[in-house]
């Protein structure tokens, strides 16, 4: 194992609450009188990218033209500005973050959401830029097709110059272990609060919660457990 590659939204934090709120004003801002409430947001949330999941929003209702790259550049604003309020790590991220640091391996970021809002979350979470803070950036619009298609992951590989066998990816959600199986990666996930009540596609490992993990060492020994 020689990178730790991490999933950003849900995964790192929990972020996806501040997402639907920084949707919901971006509407308010352009007029449109659309709200997305947690249960809403959850269905919507199975369409990876923002801007993609308001295109399929605004289908569903018969909405007409949309300027979604508009309205997605106003919500990306007010994420930023929500994201400024602080936001904590899940439990044990940072403290796996820094035992990989101590020992060498590389750490990346394979996400769906632009690098833009990882920028905003490094600033919140380390209070340094997200370049300071990983080896390796694949995010949003760096690849034509978003999770769970395995584009982001193979970036994130290919940057690395690294197999899917020589690191370990940590995910969130049904679309991101997808994602990552695809890639060729073992994946450990551990499920946020919009994604509770997703069934299990095959991740090598599951926890309740990162925290549980208790080290490197204990991290290759569940790994070896279940090949
Ligand atoms: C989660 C996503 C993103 C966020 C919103 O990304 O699917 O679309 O919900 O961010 P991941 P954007 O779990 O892969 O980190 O509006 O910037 O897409
Ligand atoms: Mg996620």
């Amino acid at each position: 194992m020689k990178a730790l590659i991490f999933d950003v939204d849900g995964t790192l934090a929990e972020t996806e609450e501040l997402h639907r709120r920084a949707f919901n004003l971006a509407f308010a801002d352009h007029g449109w009188e659309w709200h997305w409430d947690a249960a809403r947001y959850r269905r919507l949330l199975t369409t990876t990218g923002g801007k993609e999941r308001i295109a399929r929003y605004a289908q569903e209702i018969g909405a007409g033209s949309v300027d979604v790259v508009a309205l997605h550049r106003a919500k990306t604003q007010h994420f930023a500005h929500l994201m400024a309020g602080g936001i904590p790590l899940r439990p044990g991220i940072a403290q796996l973050m820094g035992e990989a640091r101590r020992e060498g391996l590389a750490l990346a970021v394979a996400t769906t959401t632009s690098p833009e809002n990882v920028e905003a979350l490094c600033q919140a979470c380390f209070g340094q830029s997200a370049t300071l803070v990983f080896d390796v950036i694949a995010a949003g619009d760096m690849v034509p097709r978003k999770k769970p298609a395995p584009d982001v992951y193979l970036l994130a590989l290919k940057k690395l110059g690294l197999g899917g066998e020589e690191a370990l990816a940590f995910e969130d959600s049904a679309n991101g272990v997808n994602a990552a199986r695809a890639a060729g990666l073992p994946v450990v996930l551990s499920r946020g609060t919009y994604t509770l009540q997703e069934q299990d596609v095959g991740a090598s490992l599951t926890l309740g919660c990162f925290a549980e993990i208790n080290g490197l060492r204990d991290l290759r020994d569940r790994m070896r457990e279940r090949v």
